[in-house]
């Protein structure tokens, strides 16, 4: 890589190498499939194929917080798509997601079935189709709807910019730390600015804002995302702190955070889920121990 002083780009870019960072090894500029896959088809209505990043987790927690409301239609199975082994880019799933990224989710409830990508586009079919966790008054669900796609906008900031050149880049590049560190701090400063005088996004009511936000401004405040919470001084901004660790404490929440997960403590993986009751039999501290 060149010197950032004094790199100039060329005329027309070429994709050359890999630049070295972490997920080089996925990062293309082309889209579309590189295999022939098929995806596992399970036995209820919804099918998501994800990974327990920020963008699965909320469509995760969604869904258990939509059985834990009672909407027994709202059971799914949930497959790992491993980001990291290409697994984005089998011809299965780029014919639910064109853009190759998790979560994607299929309905198989309607015919033809239906299919939704985009973690923000997923949480308000899963919304209105179940009739909850969106205001039903057009005030308040204009409210909400704004703080929805305010984070489908912001967090690519927080995420493609501060985490990435904080955490993964190859390099520590003070300028591009400094301009995106300046930028997610003033989004905490939003967040925390709205939480002072509402209980959640859209006031007292929980709903898809507080489950599209929490798993990436909020988990940022816990150091579980980037352990970046020193740095950015996260314990400052007390009403997303409080926020934060109300939705932690709710039970689907604690669920959703474990579907799909494969990395941290193996009690808190739980790979596949296909029941309410492989949180209680298939965690991978289970599924190991049986092998023993
Ligand atoms: N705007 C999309 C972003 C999804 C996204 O960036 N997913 C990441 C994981 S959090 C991914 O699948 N990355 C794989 C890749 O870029 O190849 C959404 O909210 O669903």
């Amino acid at each position: 890589m060149n010197d950032p002083a004094s790199y100039e780009p060329a005329k027309v870019w070429k994709w050359e190498a890999q630049n070295g960072g972490a997920f080089a090894n996925i990062n293309r500029p082309i889209s579309g499939a590189t295999s022939e896959t098929k995806l596992p088809v399970g036995k209820h209505p919804l099918q998501l194929y994800s990974l327990a990043t920020p963008n699965g987790v909320k469509v995760t927690v969604m869904l258990e917080e939509l059985l834990a409301l009672g909407h027994s239609g709202a059971e799914y199975d949930a497959y790992v798509i491993n980001i990291r082994d290409g697994d984005q880019f089998g011809s299965g799933f780029v014919d639910i997601n064109p853009n190759s990224k998790i979560p994607a989710l299929m309905d198989h409830s309607t015919s033809p079935p239906t299919r939704i990508f985009e973690s923000g586009a997923i949480l308000l079919y899963l919304a209105e189709k179940f009739g909850a966790l969106l205001p039903s008054d057009p005030a308040n669900r204009a409210e909400c709807l704004s703080w929805l796609f305010w984070q489908m906008g912001s967090a690519p900031y927080l995420g493609g910019g501060f985490g990435h050149f904080y955490a993964y880049a190859p390099h520590k590049i003070e300028y591009c730390i400094d301009r995106f560190t300046m930028e997610t701090k003033r989004q905490l400063d939003v967040l925390d600015r709205r939480l002072a005088d509402n209980k959640f996004m859209c006031g007292d009511e929980y709903t898809i804002a507080d489950i599209a936000i929490w798993p990436w401004y909020g988990v940022l405040t816990t150091n579980a995302l980037y352990g970046a919470a020193e740095f950015l001084d996260a314990q400052t901004y007390k009403n997303v702190v409080r926020w934060t660790k109300e939705i932690a404490a709710r039970d689907a929440v604690k669920r959703g955070r474990m579907v799909n997960r494969i990395n941290g403590p193996l009690e808190e993986q739980l790979h596949e889920r296909h029941d309410a009751g492989d949180f209680d039999t298939k965690t991978q501290d289970k599924v190991e121990g049986a092998k023993d």
